[in-house]
């Protein structure tokens, strides 16, 4: 029996999120593909780990947690040698949390609405609020740099940076200002290239 992780994943879908996780930490996860299209999503043995028969998922010291974000908040906290959390004495935590949560929370929704072309009567009751909202909250994040938490590169870019990555890539959100400078800057991080790099060769094993 190892200690090691199993993070199941499929290139093409939010498991890159949780891959280039797994690359920042320095490659510490067994990573086991799924694939979706061939309905390996919806097995009785895949339902039994996420009922939800969604990607990504992760297995570790017979516990499971789902949800990109959740699992690289996990992640950061179980390798805390790669200090990809701020430890939870340190002020920075609060930051942290807020874009960790805020990333799936509210830009994922409001980007589907764009997308959807979906229009809401009203954005006091959705807890995404609107584009215009979410987009100047984006723009506080981004604004001390060149991190979320400043200097300090953590688990809450890879989830902003992936989220923001996705959303200027569909075109829900312009690549433009300091949107178009951090998606540059969390692309060029090695493990994000290394992420795109096997996720490439893994599509291609896949045959997607
Ligand atoms: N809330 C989940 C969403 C995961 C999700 O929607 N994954 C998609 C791929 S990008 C999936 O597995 N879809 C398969 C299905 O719904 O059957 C997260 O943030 O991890």
């Amino acid at each position: 029996m190892t200690d090691k992780p199993i993070l199941y994943h499929m290139p093409q879908t939010r498991g890159g999120t949780t891959h280039w996780m797994n690359e920042e930490l320095g490659d510490v996860c067994d990573v086991k593909l799924i694939n979706l299209r061939k309905g390996e999503g919806r097995t009785p043995q895949f339902l039994k780990i996420n009922p939800m028969g969604k990607l990504p998922a992760l297995q570790h010291k017979g516990v499971t947690v789902t949800e990109a974000a959740a699992i690289c908040a996990y992640l950061a906290d179980a390798f805390p040698a790669k200090e990809l959390a701020p430890a939870t004495t340190d002020a920075r935590r609060g930051a942290y949390y807020r874009w960790m949560f805020f990333a799936p929370s509210c830009i994922e929704p409001m980007m589907l609405d764009r997308l959807g072309k979906v229009t809401r009567e009203n954005a006091t009751s959705a807890g995404h609020g609107d584009y215009e909202r979410v987009m100047a909250s984006i723009d506080q994040a981004l604004s001390s740099g060149p991190w979320i938490l400043g200097d300090k590169f953590s688990a809450a870019d890879v989830v902003m940076g992936s989220t923001l990555f996705f959303a200027t890539m569909f075109g829900a959100i312009p690549k433009e200002g300091r949107v178009k400078d951090y998606v540059e800057r969390v692309s060029a991080r090695p493990a994000h290239q290394a992420m795109v790099r096997k996720n490439a060769d893994q599509a291609k094993a896949m045959g997607l």
